[in-house]
């Protein structure tokens, strides 16, 4: 099933194979460069059905870190749109994550730390969340935002999104995930509103849904939207779970919403997440058979078969790798003979395979 190919509104995925949304913190104030257009580029080259970009800030302060690519100006889009031209030409499919940091952003890149950096050090202020609770005890304090603040923040994800089409992506995935902005709403650990944004399920989803209804408005028809979610905080109580994910997942595929990323984690720094091969994909499958959504697996999903084996139980409809492919652009050409199939190449490169 991993070379199947894969058809949701007018997209079509040579396979089931997605190179998932990876940090590259090479950029200048969000500017892609010839980094990026190789680094994805050979990704799709390499066979992979659907090539996402990093999360790409749509807003500046919506960055992790000041290297973060962006999309929050139309300066933006020649780069980028260089480089979905390229994926395309492969056969592959351009995706772009559209993030926003929320507490967890201006934070110096892992080889340069990872610590909250202050305005003098490049990082800024403020950091805006749901409520005024910092990530851990050496975070800054963020600011609850503003009605005002809501709304800049929705109109940034729709302006990003028509600066994402112009460039000439195919499919858009919001990042609900990984204690950022949108899961900060979710989650009780990180929102303690007690305004229509706080307190009740129905109050920590609105700006997911808003920010998903308006999108889907200026995203077209003809083109796939997904949604990636942290399904569980890995927290017990007053947390984020896999009940409220399901839940979530039924109203946002009314909504519009073509596919849930499942993934999980980030808005603890303490909870004990039982990382291992394929550790999130009974999430993909209680969401998929729940709520008959198309979802994605992804977390140490390493080997061909491991990956067969996900969609062949329906466990999920497509299979993320992160690390793996950072390890090897062109894992679809290497899986496919031990998936008894014909691996394609680049017409270049077939003497090789
Ligand atoms: C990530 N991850 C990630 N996730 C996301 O939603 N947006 C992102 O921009 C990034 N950035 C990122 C950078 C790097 C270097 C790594 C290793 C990971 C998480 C990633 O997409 C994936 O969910 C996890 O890494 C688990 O999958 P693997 O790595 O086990 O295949
Ligand atoms: C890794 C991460 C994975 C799952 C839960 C929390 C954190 N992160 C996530 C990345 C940035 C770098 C590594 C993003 O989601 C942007």
């Amino acid at each position: 099933m991993l070379f199947q190919p894969l058809s949701m509104r007018g997209v079509a995925l040579r396979n089931r194979i997605v190179v998932s949304p990876m940090c590259q913190y090479s950029s200048a104030d969000g500017f892609a460069s010839d980094w990026h257009l190789v680094h994805l580029g050979s990704r799709a080259v390499g066979g992979a059905g659907l090539v996402f970009t990093e999360a790409t800030a749509v807003e500046a302060r919506g960055r992790i870190s000041p290297q973060d690519l962006g999309i929050w100006q139309d300066a933006h889009i020649d780069m980028l749109r260089r480089i979905t031209t390229f994926i395309h030409e492969q056969g592959s499919v351009a995706g772009i994550q559209l993030a926003h940091a929320g507490r967890k952003a201006s934070t110096a890149r892992p080889w340069d730390g990872n610590a909250a950096l202050t305005p003098d050090q490049g990082g800024w202020r403020p950091l805006l969340a749901p409520s005024a609770i910092p990530f851990d005890a050496s975070a800054p304090i963020p600011e609850a935002m503003t009605a005002d603040q809501i709304r800049e923040v929705t109109d940034a994800f729709v302006q990003a999104a028509r600066r994402a089409l112009d460039a000439g992506f195919k499919v858009a995935e919001i990042h609900a995930a990984h204690g950022y902005l949108l899961h900060e709403f979710l989650s009780p650990l990180s929102n303690t509103r007690t305004d229509l944004y706080g307190g009740s399920f129905e109050n920590r989803t609105r700006l997911v849904r808003d920010v998903v209804a308006a999108v889907r408005q200026v995203w077209p028809e003809s083109l796939p939207l997904f949604v990636r979610i942290s399904a569980t905080d890995w927290v017990a109580g007053d947390a984020w779970d896999l009940e409220q994910s399901i839940q979530l997942a039924r109203l946002l595929k009314a909504d519009g919403v073509d596919l849930i990323d499942c993934s999980s984690g980030g808005t603890s720094p303490t909870a004990k997440v039982p990382v291992g091969p394929g550790y999130q994909t009974a999430f993909a499958e209680r969401i998929r058979r729940e709520t008959g959504i198309l979802t994605g697996a992804v977390g140490m999903i390493t080997s061909p078969e491991q990956a067969e084996t996900i969609l062949a139980t329906g466990q999920a409809d497509v299979v993320s790798m992160a690390r793996e492919f950072l390890r090897d652009p062109y894992w679809p050409l290497h899986a496919a003979p031990r998936l008894h199939t014909k691996p394609a190449p680049p017409p270049p490169y077939g003497r090789a395979f």
